[in-house]
């Protein structure tokens, strides 16, 4: 039963973090980066096949524009991939200054939507099922702009999307408590996001990025309530030291990610409807690798998750018994599953060492020496 859950898990992994990315203040070019988006998927089918759970890749337009979706989409199916969430980018134009979608001009607004509009005709192309919205709209300082009209040209904006959107596509809305903007964003939490969500319908969820949120959140009960509202569309997995760092997931707070795990598989959410996306930038580390790790600590999570003793912690609570329910949920925590993360491996005929697998192939080597002037796309570029 767990096995067959950890079996069936699929972590979507970003086609930006198969790129050069960095800070501000520098990016550290890496030997063998993608060059295109086709090889971005060359590199996302390498996890794939050392992982057996990473069978989509998100794209971000226009960092992933190519001529021909289907075609790129056709490129994933015989690399045993698919395409995933389409992420729209509206936030590094000279126009969006003060606004993409929230505005003061008609004539932006119309711009931003007009961009919207055509990642829903990007989705119809690739058979993507998530149009994926952050907004880096907001302002600076008290008094710039109306916060109330803002939050109105969003929902006008939004309703247009979700008009567009097709049978069996979702638009999934993302918040972020700031930057870039930095006395306002226009979706700043996920009440915000769950607001314009209710009002939408359905087919709109919110997007839960780990590293959007002020230190000290409880991240955990906000997916457990969206979970209750069938309003959690997926996550934006990633951790974070201080900011909306982009680390690798489990790598600050493998505690965190086991707590948000678990409320996943308590609300039932452990379905193909909640999107297991990754949204990471490997900086320093060596990408594909780091990726791969990624999506083991993800795995490792849910394995723990999946094991607490459901019915002994329910028994627990119900007599009141805080240090019975407790030691339940940390029993599960500690148990060491990489033994039983390798049996499924080994059951799903794949090697129990992925980064091992994948070092075995020397494909990074023979990307350093094919792919000469990688591309620098991503968070950074
Ligand atoms: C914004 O910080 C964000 O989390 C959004 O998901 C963007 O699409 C992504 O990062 C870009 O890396
Ligand atoms: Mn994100
Ligand atoms: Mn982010």
């Amino acid at each position: 039963m767990i096995k067959a859950a950890l079996k069936s898990q699929a972590i979507e992994t970003p086609s930006w973090a198969y790129g050069n990315s960095g800070t501000r203040f520098k990016v550290f070019a890496q030997p063998g980066v993608p060059r295109t988006p086709w090889e971005k998927l060359d590199d996302a089918a390498q996890v794939h096949a050392a992982t057996g759970v990473a069978p989509s890749v998100a794209l971000h337009i226009p960092w992933d524009k190519v001529d021909d979706y289907a075609a790129l989409s056709a490129y994933a199916k015989e690399r045993g991939l698919r395409l995933g969430a389409i992420n729209a980018n509206v936030f590094q134009e000279d126009d969006y200054k003060l606004g993409s979608v929230t505005n003061p001009d008609p004539a932006v607004r119309r711009k931003a939507l007009g961009h919207l509009l055509e990642c829903v005709d990007i989705m119809d192309a690739t058979g993507s099922k998530d149009l994926k919205l952050w907004f880096s709209d907001g302002t600076n300082y008290p008094g710039q702009d109306d916060i109330a009209a803002r939050q109105d040209r969003l929902a006008e904006a939004l309703s247009a999307v979700y008009e567009r959107l097709g049978d069996g596509q979702r638009m999934l809305l993302e918040y972020k408590l700031f930057e870039p903007a930095f006395y306002t964003m226009d979706v700043p939490d996920w009440g915000t996001a769950y607001a314009h969500c209710l009002r939408l319908g359905e087919k709109a969820q919110v997007v839960v990025d780990t590293g959007h949120h002020a230190p000290g959140t409880n991240i955990e009960f906000i997916v457990a309530l969206l979970l209750r509202e069938k309003k959690l569309g997926g996550f934006d997995f990633n951790s974070r030291f201080y900011a909306d760092d982009d680390l690798m997931v489990g790598a600050a707070d493998p505690f965190q990610l086991f707590r948000i795990m678990y409320e996943v598989v308590r609300g039932g959410g452990f379905v193909p409807d909640i999107a297991f996306m990754l949204d990471q930038c490997h900086n320093i580390e060596a990408k594909i690798p780091a990726i791969i790790r990624s999506v083991m600590n993800v795995q490792e999570a849910t394995a723990k998750a999946l094991l607490v003793d459901r019915e002994a912690l329910g028994a627990a609570q119900a007599s009141g018994d805080v240090l019975d329910a407790n030691a339940v949920l940390m029993d599960a925590y500690n148990t060491d599953v990489r033994p039983l993360l390798a049996e499924v491996r080994e059951e799903m005929g794949l090697d129990p060492d992925p980064v091992a697998a994948y070092r075995r192939t020397g494909w990074a080597e023979k990307i350093a020496a094919e792919r000469v002037g990688g591309d620098q796309m991503g968070w950074g570029a």
